[in-house]
């Protein structure tokens, strides 16, 4: 197999596409002399580095190496004059497989169902957490439904390395992935992903995102609409497979982002649907009116943790954002003024979007040819030009001469998780050149994706089992705990970011862009979760189009 390449050299260990640029980085201080070989070893190409930049969020500098356009298929060797060398590797599709690899590790992360091995090899398992029996905890307690009482929410997928669900995260999560069905639906028409799925008529992609819309259904109180934050156990539990955990399984206080995030996502799903199944549309539509009911009703309950829960909070208060989204949504399927006028009302900011920064979905939906027939003329270009200036301002960020090539810049940047803010900002990129090509924005977006593969200053292609260095120990209690030694794979790692909040002993580094860990105990770098994965599913949908 193919070693990594050395400690100063970052390629994209996946493998670079025959059309697009081929960025390879080198950590140095003084500049060198580069050879390109081909597979029989012959020399095609010799240049030498510029000087080198300092790259403020990894303390360090950086030199681009200027590689002459690659464009036939093959294996290649980069080599400095120092002596180190680097495999580069060129394809027509060189994502294709890691792309199938990103969704089925949604099949892998399923709550409630026995895995196969014939769907899942090494990575079968046994069922856990069917939830058919989950209680109504204290903060939940309603009507008809008093502390204490039973609830079935089967289904679904683990949110992260926990064996949560929360509704807040589904929402961004599932909305992705439908949105990367509905922009690429050609593409996923005929994909086969082996799930227990596949045979049925129902595009896979659409049978994996619908076994989390299943769950979800059982999140409303039906007799109010009011949405449940998160089923879970009172406490994270130990690193065990699912089948082990017996903790009793809650659902605790509906919320208000639970109610929006829920409305949003259903009023998407009911028009994608549609098309296979008119009476579930029928229903996701159903809910969705009823949880934006309850929202407006209760605008204002933000979500509180129960003293007696530790999970995962996805707490937001601030909710506009959240009321846009669900409010375009609706529009969009509905053309109701109630919510169209909603939407005008949003006077927010619109950025990459995150768990907790939902407005830019809404753009993300409005601007799609077939949905803003309803939209005014006027509306449309303030929208429009909202999305270009955001893309925009990453652009700018990439190419400032002290960058990267990427908008990962600041602190903002490198939070828990940045290697999803990669991926949004990617998938924004992308969202903007569908309604202004720009190759810009092309460029920058395949840009990110080769950063999270390997061209980053940590040396590490973060998707587990893609690459030449990719995380080996990720927080992820079905990898820590099953017999399989490699974790599951197709799984992106949440990334550098400063603040150790685990407190992890071996962090590398304290600069923003270098402190990662591979360590299980680092759930702060090294978690994987499906917020993270989805635009990385989107971002290798759109590149495997070309
Ligand atoms: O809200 C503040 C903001 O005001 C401030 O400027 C900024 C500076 O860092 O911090 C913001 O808070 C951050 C918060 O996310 C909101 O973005 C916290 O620092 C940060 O620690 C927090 O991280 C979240 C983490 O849970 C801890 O709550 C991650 O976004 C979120 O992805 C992660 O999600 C967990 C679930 O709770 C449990 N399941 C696993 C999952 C992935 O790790
Ligand atoms: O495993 C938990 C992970 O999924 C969360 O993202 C993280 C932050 O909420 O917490 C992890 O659980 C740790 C807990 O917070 C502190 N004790 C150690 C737990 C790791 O097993």
């Amino acid at each position: 197999s193919t070693p990594a390449p050395p400690a100063q050299l970052f390629v994209n260990q996946v493998g670079y596409k025959s059309t697009g640029d081929k960025p390879v980085w080198i950590k140095q201080t003084v500049a060198q002399n580069y050879q390109l070989l081909d597979q029989d070893a012959a020399v095609i190409a010799t240049g030498s580095t510029t000087a080198p930049l300092r790259w403020a969020p990894a303390e360090q500098a950086l030199t681009r190496l200027a590689l002459p356009k690659l464009t036939q298929e093959g294996h290649y060797t980069l080599r400095l004059d120092d002596g180190a060398e680097a495999d580069l590797l060129v394809a027509n599709t060189p994502w294709a497989e890691l792309h199938h690899a990103a969704l089925r590790s949604y099949y892998l992360n399923r709550s409630g169902m026995e895995i196969l091995s014939e769907f899942a090899g090494p990575y079968a398992r046994a069922l856990g957490h069917a939830d058919l029996a989950v209680k109504i905890h204290r903060s939940a307690a309603t009507g008809a439904r008093p502390e204490g009482s039973i609830i079935s929410a089967g289904k679904g997928w683990y949110d992260a390395g926990d064996y949560n669900k929360y509704v807040v995260n589904s929402g961004i999560s599932t909305y992705t992935l439908l949105l990367s069905y509905q922009h690429f639906s050609a593409f996923y028409q005929t994909l086969d992903i082996n799930i227990p799925e596949s045979a049925a008529a129902l595009p896979d992609i659409l049978a994996e995102i619908k076994w989390n819309l299943d769950w979800l259904q059982a999140m409303q109180d039906p007799s109010d609409g009011g949405v449940y934050h998160k089923l879970t156990s009172l406490g994270f539990n130990p690193m065990e497979m699912p089948a082990r955990d017996n903790d009793e399984r809650y659902v605790v206080q509906k919320s208000t982002a639970a109610a929006l995030n829920f409305a949003a996502l259903m009023a998407a799903a009911a028009r994608v649907y549609r098309d296979f199944d008119a009476a579930l549309a029928g229903a996701y539509e159903a809910q969705a009116i009823a949880a934006f009911g309850w929202a407006e009703q209760h605008p204002g309950v933000y979500y509180q943790q129960p003293s007696d829960v530790s999970t995962g909070e996805y707490g937001d208060n601030n909710l506009d954002d959240e009321f846009f989204w669900a409010a375009s949504e609706l529009f969009i399927s509905t053309g109701e003024e109630k919510y169209q006028q909603k939407m005008n009302g949003y006077n927010g900011q619109f950025s990459t979007p995150s768990w907790s920064s939902t407005a830019t979905l809404g753009l993300y939906s409005l601007l799609a040819s077939d949905n803003n027939r309803a939209l005014n003329a006027e509306k449309k270009l303030q929208l429009e030009s909202a999305l270009k200036a955001l893309a925009d301002s990453l652009v700018v960020t990439a190419d400032a001469g002290n960058a990267m090539g990427v908008p990962m810049a600041s602190a903002a940047e490198f939070v828990w998780g940045s290697n999803a803010v990669a991926m949004n900002q990617a998938m924004l990129l992308l969202n903007a050149n569908r309604i202004a090509a720009n190759q810009d924005y092309l460029r920058v977006a395949e840009n990110l994706l080769h950063y999270i593969l390997g061209t980053n200053p940590t040396g590490f292609s973060f998707v587990t089992g893609f690459g030449t260095k990719t995380p080996l120990h990720i927080h992820h209690r079905i990898s820590e705990a099953d017999a399989v030694v490699a974790p599951i794979p197709g799984m992106l790692a949440g990334g550098p970011q400063p603040q150790q909040q685990d407190n992890c002993a071996g962090y590398p580094s304290h600069a923003m862009a270098l402190s990662y860990l591979d360590d299980v105990c680092s759930y702060s770098s090294n978690e994987i979760a499906i917020n993270w994965n989805a635009p990385l599913v989107y971002v290798l949908a759109a590149f495997n189009q070309e």
